[in-house]
């Protein structure tokens, strides 16, 4: 009788407990969204099997990692798994910036079993003023030598030391502070030199007439040398005054998200380390020669310059759907894309620029090529870790600016944005 009774006693416990966590549930049916201080609630419910001894530990350490507040904690027997008693079934509640909820959600996933939230998250966060950009620091672990088998790095703990270091610049960076500067050693050097010297003399058949004015200004100005990393405060500087556009230090592979939202306050993240010397004409993932010999010069070009930001703007609060066109866009111009010059055909995009092999390839008659529009270039598939099997070629960066303008017209989205030059803030309109 006694075990009888204790198994109604659970039951009723069971009931009552899931009773209390629907209530809790629907009295905060929605994510609350509080305007000063961009808070939200969210309740989350998952399983946890037990057979996967670290879920627990790691997936707290998730809460840990996007500073949420959790306000109630609560677990029971799984339902499912009752009989054998193999996991538990957690509601968490908390409290978390609105900027991290979608990232915080999906590394519960990757954790959890039966990642259920109250209510799905239907509106993205994005940052209304450059300060904002501070929060736009979530980084893809794709191409991170600390996880990836492939990186050249991964077997060099002292390169993954010292790529930490210059991360941590980037991770303690906020808007408004000068770039730290670093000091870089002469192996660095000496991989920056390689690629420099050897990539600098094929610029002037392959690379388009806006770059190559723009490289000779940086290397007047800016300490662009084959000797010289040049520092990322220094071209902030430079390109502040040439478009208005500003670097911010970032510590690796940033979401397509945060990364095109940076854009549209004409602010480019950029990373500061350098590639493994033992690989200097190729790197898995951005680094500071991708971005100061692919990615500046032509940031310094005022018409390219727009074009950036109207990509950046077109992605605010956008789905998923259209962040992964814009972002396969920004792929076919602003990494690989050819323009027209003159009646020849020659490189803009950074992924070329910065890549001897790449460059030398997409210029020969192997490639398809075909006219830039913008529809196809946005669900065009690609390739990360080979050649592109097509590019696009604008007839000029006026013509690729227009039809980008037509396109984004057709992106649904609730309200409409508009940046003020001013303020570095964009102004939500809501659709009538
Ligand atoms: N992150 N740091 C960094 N550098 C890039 O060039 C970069 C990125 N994240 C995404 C990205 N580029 C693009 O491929 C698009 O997804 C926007
Ligand atoms: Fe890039």
């Amino acid at each position: 009788l006694g075990r009888r009774q204790s198994l109604i006693e659970d039951a009723r416990k069971d009931r009552e407990a899931a009773a209390a966590a629907a209530e809790a549930a629907e009295a905060s049916e929605q994510i609350v969204f509080e305007e000063d201080n961009g808070k939200a609630l969210l309740n989350l419910f998952f399983t946890l099997r037990s057979s996967k001894t670290p879920a627990l530990s790691r997936t707290l350490k998730v809460f840990e990692t996007f500073e949420a507040k959790i306000q109630h904690l609560e677990t029971r027997p799984c339902q499912k798994l009752k009989d054998t008693l193999e996991g538990l079934e957690y509601f968490v509640r908390c409290e978390v910036h609105l900027s991290d909820v979608s990232t915080l959600i999906s590394s519960i996933k990757r954790n959890a079993e039966d990642v259920k939230t109250t209510k799905e998250v239907k509106f993205h966060w994005f940052p209304k003023k450059i300060a904002d950009l501070d929060r736009c620091h979530h980084l893809v672990t794709k191409f991170d030598p600390d996880l990836d088998q492939d990186h050249p790095g991964y077997t060099d703990p002292a390169y993954r030391q010292r790529r930490k270091m210059i991360g941590d610049i980037a991770f303690r960076y906020r808007h408004g502070q000068p770039i730290a500067r670093v000091e870089y050693t002469e192996e660095e050097i000496g991989t920056w030199r390689e690629v420099y010297s050897t990539l600098r003399d094929l610029y002037i058949t392959h690379a388009c007439s806006e770059y190559l004015e723009a490289l000779c200004l940086l290397e007047r100005h800016c300490g662009y040398s084959p000797d010289n990393i040049p520092q990322l405060e220094d071209v902030s500087c430079f390109l502040k005054e040439r478009t208005g556009f500003l670097l911010r230090p970032v510590a690796g592979l940033l979401s397509a998200r945060d990364f095109l939202a940076s854009l549209a306050f004409r602010v480019f993240q950029c990373t500061q380390y350098i590639r493994h010397s033992s690989s200097p004409m190729h790197s898995p993932e951005p680094d500071c020669v991708h971005e100061l010999l692919g990615h500046v010069p032509m940031l310094a070009d005022r018409t390219f310059a727009q074009f950036s930001q109207s990509l950046g703007l077109a992605s605010l609060g956008a789905s998923d759907e259209d962040i992964e066109k814009l972002s396969t866009l920004y792929w076919f111009t602003v990494e690989y894309g050819l323009c027209k010059q003159n009646g020849e055909v020659k490189a803009y995009g950074a992924g070329l620029l910065s890549s001897y092999g790449e460059l030398v390839h997409s210029l020969s008659d192997e490639p398809e090529t075909r006219e830039f529009e913008p529809e196809a270039a946005a669900v065009q598939s690609y390739q990360d870790q080979t050649y592109q099997p097509v590019y696009f070629v604008s007839e000029s960066f006026s013509d690729a600016k227009e039809k980008f303008r037509r396109y984004v017209a057709g992106i649904k989205r609730p309200f409409s944005v508009r940046f003020d030059p001013y303020t570095s803030s964009v102004e939500v309109l809501d659709n009538p």
